[in-house]
């Protein structure tokens, strides 16, 4: 496993295309500024319009540059700064991540409730198969037993896919076998792991687009196949959204949501895009939390999501 350091100049690494969007104009328009007037508010709010940050946010973020300003008359460039970090970071601390589901880093299996189940669903290509090997890797790491459920029955090359990552995290795999069916292989996988007392159950599912009325009712009928055998919903059904699509993706998460009961997401690509102020926009407007953030194609690449260290990230030099 790498440090916490190493992961952190990965994050940075990752996040520097949107870093010198949102950061790097700041500075450079408002370097060693002594006092921001209402015209620089404005600019800045241009630049986090920009970056994605959303109109709501941002007016948010603007608005207490503001108070600050009438309080105490005069705001500076690090002053600026500063007030960014501690808003972005309130941004995303309105969600709550111990809410709902798995904790990653120890799930309760003191409950014996097993296997916990976690669906991994989403748009096609957004990195659900890569981001299920990654977890699955991760849970195996700290000891739990995993199966990862081959539930893309769509694409040909899916298995095979998830083949190799399920050898490169070293967990068991319960394939499709040409089955058409995703319902009949998250039973027969879910059957499997509850008589082998597996852990983790990671169900990768196939990539859908959100407009499409049929695959996404093939969801709810996914779904429904686990509720009724474990009696209960999947314990995390996780929204993976590539950054690279901007905008696109809150009306992937409106349009999810009419059909299933998305409990977080994983936003991956966040290293291609400058664009990665639009976390803050689906916090802000779905009060989903963030899991995972996708930072690169590596095995380490998918990090646990943390508001702090997440804006620090964004914001140290
Ligand atoms: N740069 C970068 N690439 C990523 C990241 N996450 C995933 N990818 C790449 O995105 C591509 C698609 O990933 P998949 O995991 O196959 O996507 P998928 O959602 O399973 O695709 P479908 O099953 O076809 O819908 C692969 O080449 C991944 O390596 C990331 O965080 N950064
Ligand atoms: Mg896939």
């Amino acid at each position: 496993m790498i440090s916490l350091i190493k992961s952190f100049e990965r994050l940075k690494e990752g996040l520097n295309k949107t870093k010198k969007q949102l950061i790097e104009s700041l500075n450079y328009i408002f370097a060693n500024k002594e006092n921001l007037d209402e015209k620089d508010l404005e600019r800045v709010e241009e630049i986090l319009l920009l970056s994605d940050v959303g109109i709501a946010a941002t007016e948010m973020i603007i608005n207490r540059i503001r108070d600050r300003l009438k309080k105490s008359g005069q705001v500076n460039s690090l002053d600026l700064i500063e007030i960014l970090k501690s808003e972005l970071i309130s941004i995303l601390e309105q969600v709550n991540l111990k809410q709902s589901g798995v904790d990653f880093n120890n799930i309760n299996l003191l409950d014996n409730i097993r296997p916990k189940v976690i669906t991994i669903i989403g748009v096609n290509g957004t990195g659900k198969t890569t981001s299920t090997g990654k977890l699955a890797y991760n849970f195996k790491q700290k000891k739990y037993s995993v199966l990862i459920a081959a539930a893309d029955t769509f694409r040909a090359a899916a298995d095979e896919q998830l083949n190799v990552w399920a050898k490169r995290a070293d967990v068991e795999i319960f394939s499709s076998n040409n089955s058409k069916d995703p319902g009949a292989v998250v039973f027969e996988a879910l059957s499997y792991a509850e008589k082998n007392l597996i852990d983790v159950v990671l169900i990768d599912t196939a990539g859908r687009l959100h407009t499409k009325i049929d695959l996404m009712n093939e969801l709810t009928k996914v779904n429904r196949v686990i509720n009724k055998k474990i009696g209960r919903d999947s314990d995390e059904i996780l929204l993976v959204v590539d950054a690279t699509m901007g905008q696109n993706i809150l009306s992937q998460i409106e349009n999810f949501l009419k059909f299933i009961p998305i409990t977080g997401i994983i936003l991956t690509k966040l290293d291609g895009t400058a664009k990665g102020g639009v976390i803050f926009q689906i916090v802000n407007t779905y009060k989903l939390p963030i899991r995972f953030v996708g930072v690169g194609e590596g095995l380490e690449d998918l990090q646990p999501f943390q508001p702090t260290n997440f804006v620090s990230a964004l914001i140290e030099k």
